[in-house]
């Protein structure tokens, strides 16, 4: 069997993931799931809520299941994906949506390694199933029982090979398997007895840097303050009061993952699973300001933005738009493309863009926005007129 699964896991290596470890499928302690959920760290992910039983027990996925294949992509972009992303006032993408959407193009490589352990215990296509990000599965928890690596106070699965940037996906199957064992089971004289910050030590980096401090304890991520749900995840408005915590996102955060020590060695990704789209990162924040939707559509088909569609992403982009302006302390070629959003069709991007209009131009907005005001009905984008002068400097940050 350990012969075998040797091979297995070079089979699947050789698909393009950079990590296979092999975990049973038994107790997962309720604890995390449920304390998360019950403090409403969930925000409107209302399908965390409806899947946490499932989550909880992957017999309720796959009935008969036994063991887990636990699998990781590593999605460092090295040098040449980094580019673009210093330059003061640009907007910045979370790593991993430089790439087309991995939920799309690792699937290719998870049906083949499907098909490969069919070959090797000669089971059937109803005897497993794979998910990347797309189903019930606690994936963080069965990759450090996996032994992918620790828990850290980011909440992230971290790697001692490849830092904070591996991408996971999971194949749940009724084959059963032997396991690989975690991390800690590894190196016991380090285990604090917890499972979060098992290789962090005294560090607290990543809780201190949250532009919105969204991690209240060790590992715990509260979304509705964590500027990837925010950007990615919510729908609707933005909360007032976190928005300029938000600064230069344009699209989900990485900043918990990237001041992490454990980064020292990452390296760039073999990308057998990825497909760059670095250019992304040129845009600039006009440019986005001014997308139509026939634009959007082009530059970004097949990424994870698409998903946000265009309302969402003009509705960042004013966000950032509004902060970046106020960083840099002066008025801007922004204000022009503002105004006219301030008249778009939909609420939410108006509301947006009149808050990033009184951002950077202050008293002036009144009168710069005159007009959109004159024609205003929506009640979300006349509270969004009705905060002038309470906003940042005026008692509300
Ligand atoms: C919901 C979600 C979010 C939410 C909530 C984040 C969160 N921390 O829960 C939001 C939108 C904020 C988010 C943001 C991000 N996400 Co996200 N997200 C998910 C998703 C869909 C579910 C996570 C979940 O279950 N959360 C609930 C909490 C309670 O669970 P948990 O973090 O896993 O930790 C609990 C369990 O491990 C449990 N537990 C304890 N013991 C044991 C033992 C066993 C055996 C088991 C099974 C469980 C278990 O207790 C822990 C908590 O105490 C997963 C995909 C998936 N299906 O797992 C991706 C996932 C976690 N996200 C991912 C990524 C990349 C991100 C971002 C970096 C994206 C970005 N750049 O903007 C940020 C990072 C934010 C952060 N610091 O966590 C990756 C993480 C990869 C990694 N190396 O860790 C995942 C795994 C997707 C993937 N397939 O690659 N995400
Ligand atoms: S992803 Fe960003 S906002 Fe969310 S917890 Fe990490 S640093 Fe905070
Ligand atoms: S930044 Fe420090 S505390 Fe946070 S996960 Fe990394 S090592 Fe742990």
């Amino acid at each position: 069997m350990k012969l075998q699964q040797e091979e297995l896991r070079h089979r699947l290596m050789a698909l393009g993931f950079e990590e296979v470890r092999f975990a049973r499928l038994a107790d997962v302690p309720a604890a995390g799931l449920t304390d998360w959920l019950g403090r409403g760290f969930q925000a409107d992910m209302t399908w965390m809520e409806r899947t946490a039983a499932k989550r909880l027990d992957p017999r309720l996925v796959l009935p008969g299941a036994r063991s887990v294949i636990m699998l990781g992509v590593n999605y460092w972009p090295g040098k040449e994906g980094e580019r673009g992303q210093s330059t003061a006032g640009s907007p910045v993408w979370a790593r991993y949506t430089r790439y087309e959407d991995y939920h799309d193009t690792f699937k290719p490589a998870l049906v083949t390694a499907g098909r490969v352990i069919e070959e090797f215990f000669g089971v059937r296509g109803t005897d497993y199933r794979y998910y990347a990000d797309t189903g019930p599965v606690l994936e963080r928890g069965w990759a450090e029982r996996a032994g992918l690596g620790f828990l850290g106070k980011n909440g992230m699965l971290i790697s001692r090979r490849f830092g904070n940037w591996l991408l996971l996906a999971a194949i749940l199957t009724r084959v059963e398997l032997e396991a690989d064992g975690p991390l800690r089971a590894r190196i016991r004289s380090l285990a604090t007895g917890g499972r979060t910050g098992l290789l962090c030590g005294k560090c607290v980096r990543c809780i201190a840097a949250c532009p919105t401090q969204a991690i209240p304890e060790p590992g715990l991520i509260d979304a509705r303050r964590c500027i990837s749900y925010q950007t990615i995840e919510n729908k609707g408005m933005i909360p007032r009061e976190l928005r300029r915590g938000v600064g230069e996102h344009i699209y989900g955060c990485d900043v918990c993952l990237e001041v992490c020590p454990w980064n020292r060695f990452a390296r760039a990704g073999r990308r057998l699973l990825l497909a760059a789209r670095f250019e992304i990162t040129a845009l600039t924040l006009r440019e986005l300001l001014e997308l139509t939707a026939t634009r959007f559509a082009e530059v970004f088909r097949r990424t994870p933005i698409k998903r946000l569609r265009l309302t969402g992403l003009l509705r960042n982009a004013c966000v950032v738009a509004g902060n970046v302006a106020v960083q840099a302390g002066t008025t801007h070629d922004l204000v022009a493309p503002l105004r006219r959003l301030a008249e778009h069709p939909a609420p939410i991007v108006r509301a947006h863009a009149v808050w990033a209009v009184q951002q950077i131009t202050g008293a002036e907005a009144t009168e710069l926005l005159a007009a959109a005001r004159a024609n205003e009905t929506d009640p979300v984008v006349t509270a969004e007129y009705e905060a002038v002068g309470r906003l940042p400097g005026a008692g509300e940050s």
